[in-house]
């Protein structure tokens, strides 16, 4: 009775899978039935002007638009697929000169987007580029395309699969040179290849569980399958479970920049260093203490990643005798960007310990400083062309150590001591954290993977938890893993996932 109760159990699943599908595929059909040709200007607009601009038509009536658009070179066109051939593009309705330009032909299914397809490479002034987007819309059955719309098709009719799709869309938005890497890392298919073979595997073993539960006792297949299988779905979280830690932070420090904050006391230089280290005039410098009162960004391109540096108000203690309201304010600021950035510069000023004879920090600096892992924080002494006596670099050293300074830097931002140096350690820092190997390219994730990913973390933990009590319920949730990542990858998409990722695209692409 039980037995059967479970077998009703897993019928059941299998006719809500059978329905997902068919609503994924209605959700396809309606997609398609619903398309139109499409143009758009695939490069960027220059009020200026630019040499070339490329406009894109793709779906069933491109070779009509090439013809109206060409008088009625279609035929020849036609017969070049991937050649270039020289046009004068009119206005069909007037037939006055629009342009001299060069048409290329990709007929279905061998183009971008898996329909007919046609590129016309027009000079780039605006008046051009207004004139032929005018005429194209006037073409009966021609709309200008949505965002992504060209790369939604392509998808559509499986010419990418979701992830490559994800992956021009970090290409277009990549701004350096590792963003650009690791765009290419979900382009190249490795990724989608990792993913597929984690819910080949989980299918793999549900099939093999689901013939256990139908047939175990009747056929006496042994009880060390389920074993087994117990232990490839405790590895296979394992290995998800890594990719998520040793991933997440990386694919974030890549796409959201890896931010740093300068902190430290008032006057100690940190305006001096943001101006030194971005070669610009970012930040006011004065002797004035207490200048800075807010955070003043700036960005920069470090050996390909995007760092943002943040100089911040000197840290004050509130009972501190010259401080102000708005000065106050700025002071939270900072505490509140050194909570939040991935790395401190913290400055001191080498003349203030070495006259003291001691460090001098508040207590707000204090607490900054034992809350943050010491992977994070560089010590950055500042204003060592003030030490010059005999000696005086030698106790400045021993006071650091003393205070518990681990690997303090020596610079001076007036006359340059030390600068390189210190460069070289932001730089090896920044490496450090971002990462830039091959694994770490192969494992790009972003916001999305990462959800599905913990999801199907999630179910597998589920999953393992019923070995020993319900192999049924064991058996849904590896289903509900594999649904995740099937998701991921693509093979199950719903409206709304492609939505999302096609709103981040430019309209030509
Ligand atoms: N001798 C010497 N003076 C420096 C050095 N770096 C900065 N200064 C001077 O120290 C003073 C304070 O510099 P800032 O860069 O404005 O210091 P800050 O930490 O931003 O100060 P607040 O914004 O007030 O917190 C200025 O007069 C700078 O010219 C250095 O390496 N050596
Ligand atoms: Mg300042």
């Amino acid at each position: 009775m039980f037995k059967s109760v479970h077998k009703m159990f897993l019928r059941n699943l299998k006719i809500h899978q059978t329905a997902i599908k068919t609503i994924e595929l209605m959700q396809k059909c309606s997609f398609e039935s619903s398309a139109s040709t499409i143009f758009a200007l695939s490069t960027n607009i220059k009020s200026s002007g630019s040499a070339i601009a490329v406009i894109r038509v793709s779906g069933d009536k491109t070779l009509n638009v090439i013809n109206s658009i060409t008088k009625g070179k279609a035929d020849y066109i036609r017969s070049k697929p991937r050649h270039a051939c020289l046009n004068d593009y009119v206005d069909p309705k007037t037939n006055e000169l629009i342009d001299k330009g060069m048409t290329l032909w990709f007929p279905r299914p061998k183009s971008y987007t898996g329909e007919d397809l046609c590129e016309f490479h027009v000079h780039g002034s605006l008046a051009v580029i207004n004139k032929m987007l005018s005429v194209l819309s006037d073409i009966h059955g021609c709309r200008l395309a949505k965002e992504g719309e060209f790369t939604r098709r392509a998808l559509m009719n499986g010419k990418l699969h979701l992830i490559q799709a994800e992956g021009i869309r970090d290409l277009i938005n990549a701004r350096t040179e590792n963003q650009r890497r690791r765009a290419l890392g979900g382009l190249s298919g490795m990724l989608d290849h990792k993913f597929n073979r984690w819910r080949e595997q989980i299918i793999k073993s549900m099939a093999h569980l689901e013939a256990f539960i139908d047939f175990g006792e009747d056929e006496l297949i042994d009880d060390s399958v389920v074993k087994e299988l117990s232990e490839n779905i405790r590895n296979l979280k394992k290995e998800i479970d890594q990719h998520i830690a040793n991933t997440k932070l990386k694919s974030d420090l890549i796409k959201d920049g890896f931010h740093v904050a300068i902190i430290g006391q008032a006057n100690v230089g940190k305006s001096s260093l943001i101006n030194k280290l971005s070669e610009k005039d970012v930040s006011i410098i004065s002797p004035i203490s207490g200048t800075t009162r807010d955070v003043v960004e700036t960005w920069m391109d470090i050996d390909g990643n995007c760092v943002c540096i943040a100089d911040t108000a000197g840290i004050k203690d509130s009972n501190h005798p010259h401080i102000d309201p708005i000065e106050q304010q700025g002071i939270q600021k900072a505490i509140q960007r050194a909570k939040e950035c991935h790395l401190i510069i913290l400055v001191i000023d080498a003349s203030d310990v070495y006259h003291h004879k001691k460090l001098i920090i508040s207590n707000h600096l204090k607490k900054i400083i034992d809350e943050k892992h010491k992977s994070e924080l560089l010590y950055l002494i500042n204003k060592i062309d003030l030490l010059t006596g005999k000696n005086e670099r030698q106790e400045l050293e021993s006071i650091l150590i003393a205070n518990k300074i681990q690997k303090p830097i020596y610079v001076s931002c007036m006359n340059n001591e030390g600068f390189d140096n210190f460069v070289q350690n932001f730089k090896q820092q920044i490496e450090h954290s971002v990462g830039n190997n091959e694994e770490d390219r192969i494992s790009f994730s972003n916001e999305r993977h990462v959800m599905h990913l913990a999801e199907t973390s999630k179910e597998l933990t589920i999953t393992m938890e019923n070995f020993d009590k319900d192999l049924a319920i064991s058996s849904f949730h590896m289903r509900q893993a594999s649904y995740h990542l099937g998701c991921l990858t693509g093979n199950i998409t719903t409206e709304h996932v492609l939505d999302v990722l096609f709103k981040d695209f430019c309209i030509g692409k």
